[in-house]
């Protein structure tokens, strides 16, 4: 199985991204655009894992307190075009307490440097238009395990669990 801990988007805050996207699009950019139900924030790249158990048990100690998630600004790696996440200390924290999580119970991820961002726009086409994105924000409850597969029009992410914010 290839798994990533991701935060699942709100409807309007995927709203949002699909005018940006609409956007591009009207701008002449050309690729494999995300599809709305796909669109999320990753956390952390785990990859190939036989099982999603041990994961879970690691996501279930997470604890957090729910917080805000804003769109801020483009860019891209590449061909890979994305809108920014705000970078934030709740944000921050979250992912590091995750991914020491990860690290105490033996599950491997990518640990590259954390770069908050929503792919939109996959093998785009010429440069990156400048567009100001509208703001949009969402309060973040919980944190999610997905699993990826390669569907017949592309990729199919599931949600194998999840674990919510703590209360006030
Ligand atoms: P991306 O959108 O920038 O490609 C599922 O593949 C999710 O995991 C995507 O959000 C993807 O980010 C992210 N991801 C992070 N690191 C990855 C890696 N090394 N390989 C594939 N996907 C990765």
């Amino acid at each position: 199985m290839r798994l990533f801990i991701a935060v699942n988007l709100s409807d309007e805050m995927k709203d949002s991204l699909i005018r940006m996207q609409n956007a591009l699009y009207d701008r002449g950019a050309r690729g494999n655009y995300t599809p709305e139900e796909n669109l999320h924030l990753t956390l952390a790249f785990i990859g190939e894992y036989p099982d999603a158990q041990p994961v879970l048990d690691a996501l279930s100690a997470v604890a957090f307190r729910p917080f805000e998630l804003s769109l801020e600004g483009m860019g891209c790696f590449g061909d890979l075009w994305w809108a920014g996440v705000r970078d934030s200390v709740p944000l921050t924290v979250v992912v590091r307490r995750l991914r020491r999580a990860l690290a105490e119970n033996g599950i491997p991820f990518d640990k590259k440097r954390f770069s908050p961002h929503i792919t939109l726009l996959r093998k785009a086409s010429g440069a990156l238009p400048g567009i100001t994105p509208e703001p949009a924000s969402m309060t973040v409850t919980a944190l999610s395990l997905m699993r990826s597969d390669r569907g017949r029009n592309g990729m199919i992410y599931t949600e194998l669990g999840s674990v919510e914010a703590d209360g006030e």
